[in-house]
Parts: structure tokens; C-alpha cells; sequence
């Protein structure tokens, strides 16, 4: 049994050949006899769509996704803080089933929560206003009304800011994810285990309160270093990709 979770492609629009034969290579070859492949969030750059319109030049990208569906691999997106819009246009065009914030597996009788991770980045109230305001209500009824091309034009300023910026990352890792949150969404889905990204990060932690524990693995950056997560029915390793691994900046 394989099971592996990746986070955090950031994967980019328009030609990027580095890019695309690196994830071709993923999903054809390290993912060939795998039970289930999960994109914990943040697997575009920024992905915006409204309708049957969607931001930006992803068609090599999406070709490649319905490629390896075709085939059998049984792909699933939970949506991040950057492809949080991402439904039936993305769920038709690239093959991945689409699942809302937080999603449960249970491989071998043990149960995983699935999450990108940022809602439980709870120290951080600047940030989860933000969130509030572009995911919530208000997001919504924003991104309905918006003349198509202005949505367009700030999508494609974020896609064009290649890289995340250093001090955004040492924001992340100095808040974290918290404990308490991280627990109390575990113990509502009955789940031990929870394997999130958006930190950037790769680590493990036990997470304890007096009336749940549990283990949180945050799962390697695959957009620089090719990592990501497997669970083989009995553990969880961090395992690098082999070759090609070419880094887009
Ligand atoms: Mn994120």
C-alpha cells in the first residue's frame, strides 16, 4: 500500500518546461502503483476560476493531471490558502477530486485528517482575518461581482511573483501551527493522525493536550526540493524524488 501527500507545488502558468517534466515524471513514475495521491494545498501558484474561466495558461499542467487520472491514479486536491477556488472547472480539466477544507482517509484502520494547515495558524490573527475575508462571505460575494478582466489582473500579479518571499516563510515558522487547533479539528473527525503542508517546512510533532493526542506530520516542499510525504499502511517517511528534479524560481 502507497499512499503519498505533497504540498505546496506552486505550480506556475504559461511555459515552464522544468516544471511540467518534473511533475510528468512524479506522476508517471514515482506514483505508478500508488493507492492515492494528495495535494494538501497550494498546488498552483494561484488559481482563480469562475465559471467555465480560470486564470492563467495552465493547459500543459492540466493535461498532464488528466493524463495520469486516465490511467488510473487516483488523484485528490484539498484545497490551500492559494487554489482555494478551486471546484468543478479544476475537478473536470485536470481529473483530481476537489474536497473542501478538510478531508479524512482511513488507510489500514488508521485515520488521517488532510489539511493545507493554515486554519490552524491560529496565532496569527492578521493572517486569519485575511483568510476570513478572501475565503468567507464577503470573498465570495467579491469574486461573483468583479469584472472578469480586474480578477484576472491581480491573479496574474500573484502568479508572476515567482517566489515566495523569504521573510513569509520565517513568518510561518516562527507561528506555526497550534496545537489546540490542530487537536480540536482531529478529535471532531475522530482522527489520530493529521498530514498537512503550507508551512514549508517538513517535521513531525506529537501533538498532546490532557484529553486528546495525536501526530501531525508536515509534509517536505516539493517545488524545491521534490519531497513529499508516504504512508505505507505502517509509517510515515519523508522521501525525496529522484530525478529530474529541476528547481523553478
Ligand atoms: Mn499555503
Amino acid at each position: 500500500m502507497r499512499h503519498l501527500f505533497l504540498a505546496d507545488l506552486h505550480l506556475l502558468p504559461g511555459p515552464q518546461p522544468g516544471q511540467n517534466a518534473k511533475l510528468k515524471h512524479f506522476l508517471e513514475v514515482t506514483c505508478a502503483d500508488a493507492e492515492g495521491v494528495y495535494f494538501l494545498g497550494d498546488l498552483f501558484h494561484c488559481w482563480l476560476e469562475r465559471g467555465d474561466r480560470y486564470v492563467g495558461d495552465y493547459a500543459e499542467v492540466l493535461e498532464i493531471f488528466r493524463a495520469a487520472a486516465a490511467k488510473g491514479l487516483p488523484m485528490h486536491l484539498i484545497p490551500g490558502n492559494r487554489d482555494f477556488t478551486a471546484g468543478e472547472l479544476f475537478e473536470s480539466l485536470s481529473g483530481i477530486v476537489c474536497h473542501g477544507g478538510e478531508y479524512c482517509i482511513a488507510p489500514a484502520g488508521t485515520r488521517i485528517l488532510l489539511a493545507h494547515g493554515d486554519a490552524y495558524c491560529t496565532s496569527d490573527w492578521q493572517y486569519q482575518a485575511l483568510r476570513w475575508l478572501l475565503t468567507g462571505p464577503i470573498g465570495k460575494v467579491v469574486r461573483a461581482i468583479i469584472p472578469w478582466p480586474w480578477a484576472e489582473k491581480v491573479v496574474r500579479m500573484v502568479q508572476n511573483r515567482k517566489t515566495v518571499p523569504a521573510v513569509y516563510h520565517a513568518t510561518l515558522a516562527s507561528i506555526s501551527i497550534q496545537t489546540a487547533s490542530a487537536l480540536k479539528a482531529m478529535r471532531r473527525r475522530d482522527c489520530a493522525v493529521l498530514v498537512c503542508g503550507h508551512i514549508h517546512f517538513p517535521g513531525q510533532r506529537r501533538l498532546e493536550e490532557k484529553d486528546y493526542h495525536g501526530m501531525m506530520y508536515v509534509v517536505p516542499d516539493w517545488r524545491r526540493e521534490g519531497g513529499y510525504l508516504e504512508y505505507d499502511g505502517k509509517s510515515f517517511t519523508p522521501t525525496q524524488a529522484e530525478a529530474p528534479c529541476v528547481s523553478s524560481r
